[in-house]
């Protein structure tokens, strides 16, 4: 099984600044921590929507799942929420902060509707819970 994480802008920066709302760690220390018997796990980050796009795409070539924290693309493009409807892999929407208790603006999402499901609030967590989703479908 494999499995690919897409991050979208401003995630780079995990780590580095506003740690009461992301937490203190970088991805690629989170990445490191993640095991699961069986799966291979991939991880793209691109702070540029026709990137995303194109990694959702080429996502129904190689991999079993997605988890796509799409950052604030999750609230303006419809371009990114097309993608995840042209792809028959399952796509799980992750938040680390928790949208709903934010701005307004934050608590619409393009990709809610397109994903099998959405996590918000639970920090990193909440991508090791996608994948142990996708895990169960299989
Ligand atoms: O809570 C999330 O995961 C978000 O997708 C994060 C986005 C935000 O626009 C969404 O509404 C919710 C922002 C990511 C910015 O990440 C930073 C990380 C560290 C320092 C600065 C920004």
């Amino acid at each position: 099984m494999r499995i690919l994480i897409i991050n979208g802008p401003n995630l780079n920066l995990l780590g580095t600044r506003e740690p009461e709302l992301y937490g203190s760690q970088s991805f690629e220390e989170f990445l490191k921590t993640l095991h699961f018997d069986g799966v291979e796990i991939d991880y793209f980050q691109s702070n540029i929507e026709g990137e995303m796009i194109t990694a959702i795409q080429n996502s129904r070539l190689h991999h079993d799942g997605v988890v796509l924290n799409a950052a604030a693309y999750s609230h303006t493009s419809i371009g990114i929420a097309d993608a995840v409807t042209a792809i028959d892999i399952p796509v799980v929407e992750v938040h680390i902060s928790n949208i709903y208790r934010r701005e307004n603006f934050r608590h619409f999402t393009y990709l809610a509707s397109r994903c099998v499901g959405t996590i918000a609030g639970l920090g990193l967590k909440g991508y090791e819970l996608a994948i142990l989703y996708l895990l169960s479908q299989k």
